[in-house]
């Protein structure tokens, strides 16, 4: 296997033997094929006639899920994966018999996929990235894999979209075709990099599409203040970034006398009015999803799993945790529904908390609607000088100990600076007691990594506002990256022409040096410094 599509991989430059997060080699190929698959399946759907449009959704709704289920942390199960790409692959083919007659097809749309789960996982290994570098350069492969998990992370944004009846056809549109020009090998990174860049404007389109979806089925969240940590009482944790499974475990449990919690990138759905209307809605337990080893252990009830990132369960626990919709791994109970009877069940039987614990508050929900409506308050604030900068630190957390960066540069930020946070990345700064800008706290939570659109709306407005553009904005961008959504946000920010953003931890394995030359050049991207210290200092000095 050669998997280098997040930031913990192994050395900085790949896993081979086995996943840093676990994943084996034999679902490592599955997903390679499943990729490989949905990659012929789009070149058949775009080449199908106008009236086949159902057929197209179809196939947009199949890459779709094949694309989220091989984002980091999301599917362990080889059987399930195995049963997806076999279904993508017998759309594919039925799909073949509406196509004109002439069309010639690439191999990624006519391939065999063996029903031998040995012979399928050789065929995997001869599709995987190892291959292509050898064939196509690690340039050219290196862009695709770009474009590959830029598309990864559209997917997850699109599918939360889509469980909530949001489509928008110009995403599956580009999904169709940037996934087709994966079959493209003549395509040169000029031809690549316009196909990336269509992808930072499809990726936009999703977080607006994801944020419409929400807002519209949950409304804007509210600031909201929210107790970390557990209440006595029979209690329930729900992690992820599903809010429709959220909502309808809160109304399945509300005359239980079960309290529900959430963990990880869940805590943004505090601020949402139609589930923050449940009292039942308890507070938040631990931290980011790096920790759920040690923190799911001493939770006395069941887990619920809704997305990504589910790491190996230890056996103290695995019983009590239930995956959802995409999530797998081998023997955990899986819901193939919103039916959570049997999460009640194991939550009526388990001890619960037995007493209350004292706990800090956090305040959620300062999303783009609450953020502009005070839009006035804040110009104002700038105008007179009271709040001197804006600072996004933001994005995805992770185990390596270089993240504590991102907690020094909101701690080590001047007192006139605004901190926006999102992501799971938060948790490097919702310790910090920031203080106040007037009446404006000085860290606005703005929600899940699902939320950056709020981010990016305020950002547009600012500029508006000044009659300037977002580079010319009091305005820094330091991003923590882990898993391909990331990537996906990135995309969206280039395709918008912001400039300088910061990334780290470390840059990620895919971007060979030329990558990161056409980056720099075009975009002023730079990881982050050897010190937050450094690094506010090199912005003092550019402002
Ligand atoms: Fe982060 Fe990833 Fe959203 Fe996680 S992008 S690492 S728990 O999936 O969620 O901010
Ligand atoms: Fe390694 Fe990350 Fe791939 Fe897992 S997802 S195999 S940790 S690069």
């Amino acid at each position: 296997m050669l998997c280098f599509q997040c930031e913990q991989t192994h050395s900085g430059t790949g896993c081979v033997i086995r996943g840093v997060c676990t994943k084996t080699p034999e679902v490592a190929a599955i997903q390679d094929l499943m990729i490989f698959a949905s990659a012929g399946l789009s070149y058949v759907a775009k080449k199908l006639p106008d009236s086949c449009e159902a057929e197209r959704k179809e196939a947009a709704s199949l890459v779709i899920q094949a694309l989220f289920s091989t984002v980091t942390n999301v599917n362990f199960d080889a059987d399930v994966l195995t049963k997806a790409l076999y279904h993508l692959v017998d759309f594919r083919d039925a799909l073949k018999a509406k196509l004109p007659e002439d069309v010639e097809l690439p191999l990624a749309a006519t391939l065999d996929f063996s029903r031998d789960r040995e012979t399928l996982v050789k065929q995997g290994e001869s599709y995987g990235i190892a291959s292509r570098q050898k064939t196509l350069g690690i340039d050219v492969t290196g862009l695709q894999e770009l474009l590959t998990y830029g598309m990864k992370g559209m997917a997850a944004y699109a599918h939360h979209a889509a469980v909530l009846d949001y489509r928008d056809p110009d995403v599956d549109n580009f999904l169709l075709e940037g996934m087709a020009a994966l079959t493209d090998h003549s395509l040169d990174i000029q031809a690549l990099l316009a196909v990336v860049m269509r992808c930072g404007e499809a990726s936009y389109k999703t977080l607006a599409l994801l944020d419409k979806a929400n807002t519209s089925s949950f409304g804007h969240p509210v600031p909201t203040n929210v107790k970390m940590g557990p209440s006595k009482g029979k209690a329930i944790l729900v992690s992820g970034h599903d809010l429709l499974d959220m909502k309808e475990l809160l109304e399945q449990t509300k005359d239980t006398g079960i309290k529900v919690y959430t963990h990880g990138e869940m805590l943004p759905a505090h601020g949402y009015p139609e589930l923050n209307k449940y009292p039942h809605l308890a507070g938040h337990y631990g931290g980011a999803w790096m920790l759920q080893r040690q923190e799911f252990i001493n939770f006395p009830g069941p887990i619920v799993m809704t997305t990504n990132c589910l790491m190996e369960p230890r056996k103290e626990y695995a019983g009590r945790v239930f995956t959802r919709d995409l999530v797998g791994w081998p023997g955990l109970t899986h819901l193939p529904d919103r039916d959570f009877s049997k999460v009640i069940e194991a939550a009526l039987e388990s001890e619960g908390f037995t007493e209350d614990q004292e706990s800090r508050s956090h305040i959620a929900g300062f999303g783009h609607h609450t953020v502009l409506d005070s839009a006035d308050a804040v110009v104002s604030a700038i105008k007179k000088g009271d709040i001197k900068h804006f600072m996004l630190v933001g994005g995805c957390d992770g185990i390596k100990s270089g993240r504590h960066y991102f907690t020094d540069i909101a701690e080590k930020a001047p007192k006139d600076w605004v901190i926006l946070t999102l992501g799971c990345g938060k948790f490097r700064v919702t310790d910090l007691d920031l203080g106040k800008i007037g009446d404006l706290p000085r860290l606005l939570d703005m929600g899940q990594c699902n939320d950056s659109y709020s981010a990016i709306r305020v950002a547009l407005a600012l500029a508006e506002a000044f009659d300037t553009d977002v580079n010319s904005l009091p305005l820094s961008l330091v991003l923590s990256w882990y898993e391909q959504k990331a990537v996906c946000v990135l995309l969206a920010l280039l395709h918008l022409g912001v400039k300088g953003i910061r990334l780290g931890p470390t840059l990620p394995a895919f971007i060979t040096p030329n990558m990161l030359k056409i980056l720099v050049d075009n975009f002023d991207i730079k990881p982050i410094g050897n010190s937050a210290e450094e690094d506010l200092q090199e912005i003092l000095a550019a402002k």
